[in-house]
């Protein structure tokens, strides 16, 4: 595996690229040109200059997270077509100033939602929380007044103001869309861009829903075992794969993330790993990464990660706000640091004790 951390790029995010550098361990970047809209064609000085800058400061860009998918192709519009073209046409810049992973999501209206951005802990640290209750008697309206009242004052990630101001609209385009549409959009999405993808050798890996389960009556594919492998089925090419998120499909008790991790082998290009604790049914906070903090097992996440010999780009996910920081929540420097180091150490002994 390479340990990466994700980055939002300078106008973004509150941590530098020369804090980033000093954490042990760590030369790979994730990052993502984030001002841009789903369904550009992305411009190849842009995705120039950023590399430049990631590789200006000693590391590298181990991927992009994320190239957001337009709602006319997750809902198989008419004008699919052209803004497959279009990603196609950003695929093929990316291919070409060396990027070989693209993690993308294929949610409708709204990727990651949590209730609560900053709760507080026993501890002192505050953090992201999720309580199913809320979302039951929530407006999907009122959702984004949610999240940008909590955000303090950052763009969050998978909640940018564009498509917020446009909720009416995108319900409206996925009404009469279920799981089996969502699935066949996404084939088509897949068997055209995969030529692309092997010309430039892109790894192409898809985020879970989070929460992993239908949200606001919207569809969800990307839940649990028995939806991956369907999900890694709709083509042969291994370039088709996934990003598997650990604090996703780990909103669900009942998924076992070692297990799935096993019956992925080859079609996992990336890695989100972080711990989460399950309070009630349905209600859940991001704990910090160490198993003991919260309801996964870590040791065991990095061994079935190990021994399907992963090899791609890995980073710790979301992290509490710690130490007084002020940042985007879940994205500060020093629990993601601290995760970072943690599963690092769980590799190291993992690989010493194999033997090999
Ligand atoms: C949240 C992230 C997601 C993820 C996208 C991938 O913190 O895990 O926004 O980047 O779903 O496209």
């Amino acid at each position: 595996m390479q340990m990466t951390m994700r980055w939002f790029g300078k106008d973004y995010d509150s941590v530098s690229l020369e804090y980033i550098r000093q954490i042990p361990g760590i030369r790979g970047i994730i990052s993502t040109l984030y001002g841009t809209l789903p369904g550009e064609v992305w411009e190849k000085e842009a995705i120039v200059k950023l590399k430049e800058e990631v590789e200006a400061a000693g590391l590298v860009l181990a991927g992009i997270e994320s190239v957001n998918i337009h709602d006319a192709i997750k809902t198989g519009a008419r004008e699919r077509d052209k803004y497959i073209d279009n990603y196609i046409g950003t695929l093929e810049r990316l291919g070409k100033a060396g990027v070989h992973m693209v993690c993308y999501n294929f949610m409708p209206v709204f990727d990651w939602t949590r209730t609560d951005l900053a709760k507080p802990r026993p501890d002192g640290s505050t953090t992201m929380s999720y309580d199913q209750s809320v979302i039951d008697t929530i407006d999907p309206d009122d959702m984004s007044s949610l999240i940008e009242r909590q955000s303090k004052g950052f763009v969050m990630a998978g909640w940018e103001p564009e498509r917020l101001a446009r909720l009416k609209e995108l319900f409206a385009m996925y009404k009469d869309l279920d799981e089996a549409g969502l699935f066949e959009n996404l084939k088509y999405f897949i068997d055209r861009i995969m030529p692309v993808c092997d010309k430039y050798d892109i790894n192409m890996a898809i985020h879970p829903d989070d929460p992993a389960w239908p949200v606001f009556g919207l569809p969800r594919i990307v839940t649990d075992r028995e939806k991956l492998l369907r999900l890694v089925g709709l083509s042969k090419n291994p370039r088709h794969g996934v990003a598997l998120c650990t604090g996703s499909l780990g909103t669900n008790p009942a998924n076992d993330i070692p297990a799935i991790i096993r019956s992925l082998r080859g079609r996992i290009h990336f890695a989100h790993v972080r711990n989460l604790l399950h309070t009630a049914p349905g209600k859940f906070e991001e704990s910090a990464h160490l198993s003991s903090d919260g309801s996964m097992d870590m040791f065991a996440v990095m061994k079935a990660l190990y021994d399907i010999n992963f090899k791609g780009p890995i980073r710790p996910d979301h992290g509490r706000a710690i130490w007084g920081e002020v940042c985007m929540p879940g994205y500060g420097l020093y629990d993601r640091a601290l995760g970072a180091a943690y599963l690092n150490g769980l590799w190291e002994a993992i690989d010493k004790m194999s033997g090999k």
